[in-house]
């Protein structure tokens, strides 16, 4: 009996109309030679897809729903919000009170900007930095993803750090020459190309725990050198904490490291699962943006009502909550479950997990950077993706992703998910 059979006609009719069927790449299942489930509902940490089939989600949006799906009372904060209008175009009490909340717990924070997603807000730090140093260099590393951007979506050629190549076509050459990529990790690395283009080095951009070659944190060596150097040579420091941000601690990974950087880009749990992002740092980098300093930036939904609504309730709730030691050990346990079902099965698999937000390869030891990945063994992890869902389990479809857990995973769903594995 074909299970998925409405949501492979969907797919199919859903390819005439979009690139690919889908509005994002990744949800294409491409990674994982198969074609995706399309969702019809979502409550705490289950998906329903099309044909009523239920998933345990690890996913959760790529990171908001850590409260799980349809919290109620983020459903009742929008729904307030919604007899009271959905956009103004003008300011609101609102985005101040959501400002104020973040900052509380992100020192590093001192003034901020709301924008409409992950990618607008490293956009927005990118020529931040670029107007407030007057340089045009951006270090960034290889394997971390920081959304659509021009100036971001560059890979490593071949060698230890190489100037930029286009990741995609469409981006200028003479745009992409500016972008230099370096191995993540790689403190030598970072450290001959940093000398080589100091001068002209308007920022450094880094997700501090990397979600998008599978997870892989930073080593705290290697971050603290990346402070050191930007801090010398008065280029900007930008955190990327867009998926890690209120995921993997309340203060992020930044706490976590106990460095701050001199901007952070914020999105997805900032939203409680509407469109939203955020940048913000250092007063004085951040008063260099109009309408009171020359750096332009603007958006029509910017600071939407209804996206500050959703964000407020679920940080407030977070703040009251600080679920994240509890968020670890639950994915820890998930993760050694499956480890002990690896080892039965002599099958190499190793994990991690911090706070909310964990990862897994099937590999002897820990991959350290993007290269790493790359000899993971993508085989076992496709038939182990596609194993899973079809019990009912829904990991991230790449090996280059991360995987979500939320407050709902709670210790009778995992045993459950544990046994079906075990089974498989
Ligand atoms: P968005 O523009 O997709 O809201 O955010 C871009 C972005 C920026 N920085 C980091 C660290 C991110 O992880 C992302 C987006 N993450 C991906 C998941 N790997 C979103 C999923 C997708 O592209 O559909």
């Amino acid at each position: 009996m074909n299970k998925t059979k409405k949501s492979q006609d969907l797919f199919e009719q859903a390819q005439k109309i979009m690139p690919g069927g889908v509005n994002s790449p990744v949800r294409a299942f491409k990674n994982v030679n198969s074609s995706p489930i399309f969702i019809k509902s979502a409550k705490g940490p289950y998906l329903y897809d099309v044909d009523d089939n239920q998933y345990v989600d690890f996913i959760g949006s790529w990171g908001p729903m850590i409260l799980g799906h349809s919290n109620p009372r983020i459903i009742k904060a929008v729904e307030e919000q919604l007899q009271l209008g959905t956009s103004y175009g003008a300011p609101t009490e609102g985005e101040s009170k959501m400002g104020q909340l973040i900052t509380s717990v992100m020192p590093s924070i001192e003034m901020m900007r709301m924008v409409n997603s992950g990618t607008e807000a490293t956009m927005s730090c990118i020529r931040l930095a670029r107007g407030v140093t007057g340089k045009d260099k951006i270090i960034k590393f290889t394997g971390c993803y920081h959304g659509h951007v021009d100036s971001l979506l560059i890979k490593a050629g071949s060698g230890v750090s190489t100037f930029g190549l286009p990741d995609s076509p469409g981006i200028p050459k003479d745009l992409a020459q500016h972008t230099v990529t370096v191995p993540f990790n790689d403190i030598d690395a970072f450290e001959n190309t940093y000398k080589s283009i100091k001068d002209d080095l308007a920022a450094v951009i880094i997700e501090p725990i990397a979600g998008n070659m599978g997870f892989i944190p930073g080593e705290i060596e290697f971050l603290k050198i990346l402070r050191e150097a930007t801090s010398a040579c008065g280029a900007v420091l930008i955190f990327d904490e867009v998926m890690t941000g209120f995921r993997v601690s309340l203060g992020g990974a930044q706490e976590i490291y106990g460095i701050q950087p001199d901007l952070t880009a914020l999105g997805k749990v900032i939203g409680g699962g509407l469109p939203v992002g955020a940048f913000g740092g250092k007063r004085e980098i951040m008063e260099q943006l109009a309408p009171s300093g020359p750096v332009y930036q603007a958006g029509t939904l910017s600071g939407n009502p209804l996206a500050v609504a959703a964000g407020t309730c679920l940080i407030q709730r977070l703040i009251e909550l600080n679920p994240f030691e509890e968020l670890e050990l639950n994915a820890k346990f998930l993760l050694n479950g499956i480890k002990e079902v690896m080892i039965q099965k002599g099958i190499p698999f190793v994990s991690n997990q911090i706070g909310g937000m964990f990862g897994f390869f099937f590999a002897e030891q820990q991959p350290r950077n993007f290269e790493d990945v790359v000899e993971t063994n993508d085989k076992n992890f496709e038939q182990f993706f596609k194993q899973s869902l079809d019990q009912g389990i829904y990991f991230a479809p790449s090996k280059f992703e991360a995987g979500f857990i939320s407050t709902k995973h709670s210790e009778s769903v995992l045993i459950n998910v544990l046994s079906k594995i075990q089974a498989l």
